[in-house]
């Protein structure tokens, strides 16, 4: 409770702090304002839903917000197989597009999401993997990603290439690689690995300059999952694969702990080499008959995005921090949990204490310093 009420003090008093910097005539400070220059800060965003409307001299509050409060946006859905490429030899880039002109007009950069999934592919996926050999799989997914990735080289700084390719402790079989329910890894189930690295390569020489990562939700500490694939990136890097990082989703839900070994993960794929990031940050909850999360909650909320974010400061390999959308109104969160509130603004983009808690870490970072802490601060 004493760690709850800090964090609602000190949000409190940065707004209060906020009023008149912005009374003098300056801008109010945001999360890209605040950030340190080696740490982009991010928001998903659809594109093909939010975008497409896009008037630089007459922007919705959407998009205005989106453009002030950070410097790196990730396609939420637009870049993924069954938007990219909905039908075989047909690519529709129109969302992707979007969100990519939105970005340079706002000099904001894009991570790219994602190569290699096995949700959200299309049905002629679905149908032929039925009968895929794994030569087959391969060339499928190659042409993807060289389609793909080549078509944005140079404008995305960070790719997930394989997303999720691990199931969890709960699953059937436990922790281990998704043979079953990838079609590419299950074609390619001889050798799973082999395809990853290929998977890294082609991307690679479709964009030698991206930063190309492994990225999964419930890999926020260190745990069996982790543990495969602190193993699975050892292996990757030991073949040669381009594998240059690791992120962290960081969905999280109050109905469960929090694992405080996250800075403890990010340093130890750090230490093999790697960037880390945390990609797809919303911690949700489960809402009162009012549809109304209650004080103790939204101060909850506020701790476990801060302690995401520290550290993901406290690790000077953490390229980026992206929350998974900024607003209740456009979150995935409803759709699939009887849970809600989980991003950083109320639908009506009212700041929570959460955004405060972000902006004072942030803020307390030294902009544009790198490292962003000086030793032994904030560990
Ligand atoms: O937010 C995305 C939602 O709009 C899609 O319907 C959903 C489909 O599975 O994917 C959501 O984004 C997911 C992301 O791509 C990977 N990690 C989990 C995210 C939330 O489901």
């Amino acid at each position: 409770m004493k760690r709850v009420a800090t964090v609602v003090a000190s949000a409190v008093t940065v707004f209060a702090l906020s009023v008149p910097v912005a009374q003098a005539g300056h801008r109010e400070p945001t999360l890209r304002s605040e950030a340190p220059r080696d740490l982009k800060i991010g928001s998903a965003v659809w594109g093909q839903r939010h975008l497409l409307d896009y008037n630089r001299k007459h922007p919705t509050e959407f998009q205005r917000i989106l453009a002030a409060e950070f410097n790196s946006l990730t396609p939420e859905n637009d870049m993924k197989w069954a938007e990219v490429h909905p039908e075989p030899g047909v690519y529709d880039f129109s969302g992707a597009d979007a969100v990519v002109a939105f970005a340079r007009a706002n000099h904001q950069e894009v991570r790219g999401h994602t190569l290699l999934w096995h949700s959200q592919n299309p049905q002629w996926v679905v149908d032929a993997s039925a009968d895929w050999t794994c030569e087959e799989a391969r060339d499928v997914l190659e042409d993807h990603i060289r389609t793909v990735v080549g078509r944005y080289a140079g404008k995305v700084y960070e790719w997930d290439v394989a997303n999720e390719i691990f199931q969890d402790d709960w699953d059937a079989g436990g922790v281990r690689l998704r043979t079953e329910a990838n079609p590419f890894l299950k074609a390619c189930a001889d050798d799973p690995v082999g395809l990853l690295g290929d998977a890294f390569r082609w991307a690679h020489e479709a964009d030698p300059k991206a930063r190309l990562f492994l990225n999964d939700y419930n890999a926020e500490g260190i745990n069996n999952k982790t543990d495969a694939y602190y193993a699975l990136a050892q292996e990757l890097l030991a073949d040669g694969a381009p594998l240059q990082g690791f992120g962290a989703q960081g969905h999280l839900s109050l109905l469960y702990g929090f694992d405080e070994s996250i800075q403890a993960n990010f340093e130890r794929f750090a230490a093999l080499g790697l960037k880390v990031a945390v990609t797809e940050a919303d911690v949700r909850m489960p809402l009162g008959d009012d549809g109304e999360p209650d004080a103790e909650q939204i101060a909850l909320q506020a701790e476990r995005y801060d302690k995401m974010l520290q550290a993901c400061v406290n690790v000077s390999a953490c390229t980026s921090f992206t929350v998974w959308g900024f607003d209740d109104g456009r979150s995935w969160v409803p759709g699939v949990f009887p849970e809600g509130y989980a991003t950083i603004m109320t639908e009506d983009f009212e700041k929570k204490p959460a955004y405060y808690a972000l902006l004072e870490t942030l803020t307390d970072a030294t902009p544009g310093t790198s490292p962003r802490t000086p030793p032994g601060r904030n560990s």
